[in-house]
């Protein structure tokens, strides 16, 4: 065989051989270097008879050309090598499920409020809604709220930009009330609802946030008394708590939309809490100025309401001892109710 052949396959099998880009550069110049083979091969063409080393020349050039190309071929490889590793490395498997979202929960409180429908839903009582926005009417004048009552002041009520149809400022509801004014003067009687809801007062301490939630119940037909009021509060107390062992107390108080009026204390009979009486609920017999306000003849109708704040029930309910727990948005503590 011809030894330029024999260089070529030689060159070829060199290439081939190595493994990466250095050793790649080394074999060329084993070949194509200054002191490599083909080189010398081209330094023999001067000791040729002028009339040989043309075609000679040709040979080398074309075996030249093999190598070189042999050479290209190899390098793009190599190249070709050295991308595919780096994207095996870099690859996302995208075959692998997702991590997924936490599912989230509901806040102790939602709880309580939706526990609650359900125990009044039992027994018949509808679920109103209304406007956290309230005009003066609804929020206070309806519910014989005096016109220059406290609670009526900047100090306690969130007033917003804004007036109603009379001139008088908006504000953020104080209590659920005037859900059940709005509920009582667009429905026909009797009226047995209940209004839970969020609350707006201006006061912020560690028994006191400046957004609260309250559950009111109101039930009015021709022959509603204390005594319905009892039985169904001592139903609800009852339900709530998961226990018959529990006693409830109604001692007198003041309120301006019930008259007379009473606030509602419970005790139980067992558990941490076993014997201490706790005050959950203001109630009374609905004013008549109040079922006036709401289009009810007061001659022929009566009832009762009631008004409980759900952080309470849901701190008794559950031993939470703290109510700015309820708003700090702890995980921590906010899992422990789903
Ligand atoms: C309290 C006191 C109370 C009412 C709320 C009421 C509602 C209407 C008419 C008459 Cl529409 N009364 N609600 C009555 C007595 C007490 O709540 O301290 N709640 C936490």
């Amino acid at each position: 065989m011809d030894s330029l052949e024999q260089l070529i396959d030689s060159a070829k099998q060199d290439f081939l051989a190595a493994p990466d880009a250095v050793a790649l550069e080394n074999a060329k110049a084993k070949y194509l270097g200054k002191t490599g083979l083909i080189t010398a091969q081209m330094k023999q063409l001067g000791k040729m008879p002028p009339e040989d080393r043309r075609t000679r020349g040709a040979v080398i050039n074309a075996a030249k050309g093999q190598i070189e190309a042999a050479l290209n071929a190899r390098r793009q490889d190599i190249a070709n090598q050295k991308l595919q590793e780096k994207l095996n490395a870099e690859a996302i498997d995208v075959t692998l499920p997702g991590r997924g979202r936490g599912k989230g929960g509901i806040h102790p409180v939602m709880r309580t409020w939706e526990r609650i429908e359900r125990i009044f839903g039992s027994i018949g009582f509808d679920v109103a809604d209304g406007p956290e926005i309230e005009n003066d009417w609804t929020n206070f004048t309806a519910l014989n709220s005096p016109e220059n009552h406290p609670a009526r002041s900047m100090q306690d009520t969130f007033y917003i930009d804004g007036n109603d149809a009379n001139g008088k400022p908006l504000l953020l509801r104080t209590h659920t009330s005037p859900m059940q004014v709005r509920y009582a003067r667009s429905h026909d009687l009797p009226v047995k609802v209940i209004a839970p809801g969020r609350t707006y007062r201006v006061d912020s301490d560690a028994t006191h946030s400046p957004m609260f939630h309250q559950v009111e119940g109101l039930w009015i037909d021709t022959d509603i008394s204390f005594a319905d009021l009892k039985g169904v509060y001592l139903n609800f107390i009852q339900a709530f708590f998961e226990t018959d062992n529990v006693q409830i107390r109604f001692r007198p108080s003041y309120f301006p939309f019930t008259e007379p009026s009473a606030e509602i204390d419970i005790a139980f009979g067992s558990g941490p809490l076993k014997g201490r009486w706790l005050e959950v609920s203001g109630c009374g017999q609905v004013h008549p100025k109040v079922l006036a306000n709401m289009g009810i003849d007061a001659e022929k109708y009566i009832g009762f309401a009631f008004g409980s704040g759900l952080e309470r029930l849901t701190m008794l309910r559950y031993g939470i001892n703290d109510l700015r727990l309820f708003y700090e948005g702890d995980l921590r503590f906010l899992k422990q109710f789903n």
